[in-house]
């Protein structure tokens, strides 16, 4: 059965492929899983047949046969469990792949959304510098220590996996920023991840989407 997830019908990113179906996008390519997109409206993800899928309103779900699922997590590791590609056979490897996809969720992607939202939307409050100092200042202090972590290795604990797969995702929300750029060692391995041909067919299957409805001209 071929899964179906959501994706958003007019993406905010102009198909920058910052969304979060991208990196589920991504994950289906790099284990050769063909799968359906079923595009939402900003409204119809407030509606109740969504709400059903993902109690927050939110893309990208999941589903196949009875099971429906949100999260790109967790729908990541679903994927990453039921195909080979995504974690490593031995099992002490495979417990550190998943404590880097939760490392790229719960203590990297935090600062970064916060500092893309603050850069977003409080541009015109009294306190935006104040904060957009400290919001910077706490993004740096993870780049450093991720920066320090990585090292000049290739990926994050050995070969590639759906650790490597969320950070890369997580650290491009950094966009036009600058902020990667300070850390070689990050905008390299990035880079790495974005030459993968599954990231490559991911992110041309996103942009596709932008631009079938992107007026002429
Ligand atoms: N933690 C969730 C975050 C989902 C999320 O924030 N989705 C965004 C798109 S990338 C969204 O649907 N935003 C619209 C909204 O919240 O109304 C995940 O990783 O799936």
């Amino acid at each position: 059965m071929i899964p179906t997830i959501t994706a958003f019908e007019r993406s905010p990113d102009r198909g920058r492929g910052l969304a979060r179906d991208m990196r589920v996008r991504w994950a289906f390519e790099e284990v050769g899983q063909p799968y359906d997109v079923r595009l939402v409206s900003f409204s119809e993800m407030k509606e109740s047949a969504h709400l059903k899928l993902h109690p927050f309103g939110q893309i990208p779900t999941y589903e196949e046969g009875d099971l429906a699922l949100f999260e790109s997590g967790a729908i990541i590791f679903h994927i990453a469990e039921r195909h080979a590609g995504l974690l490593p056979d031995d099992p002490n490897a495979r417990a550190r792949a998943i404590a880097w996809m939760f490392a790229a969720l719960n203590t990297v992607e935090p600062p970064i959304v916060d500092h893309s939202m603050a850069v977003l939307f409080d541009r015109d409050k009294s306190w935006h510098q104040e904060r957009l100092a400290t919001l910077v200042d706490r993004v740096r202090v993870r780049l450093g220590q991720l920066s320090g972590r990585l090292g000049d290795a290739d990926w994050l604990d050995g070969t590639f996996s759906a650790g490597d797969l969320l950070m890369v995702t997580v650290l491009r929300r950094l966009g036009s920023s600058g902020e990667l750029e300070k850390y070689p060692n990050l905008s390299a391995y990035v880079a790495r991840g974005e030459a993968r041909p599954a990231y490559k067919s991911a992110f041309a299957a996103q942009l596709a989407v932008f631009t079938a409805q992107a007026p002429a001209g």
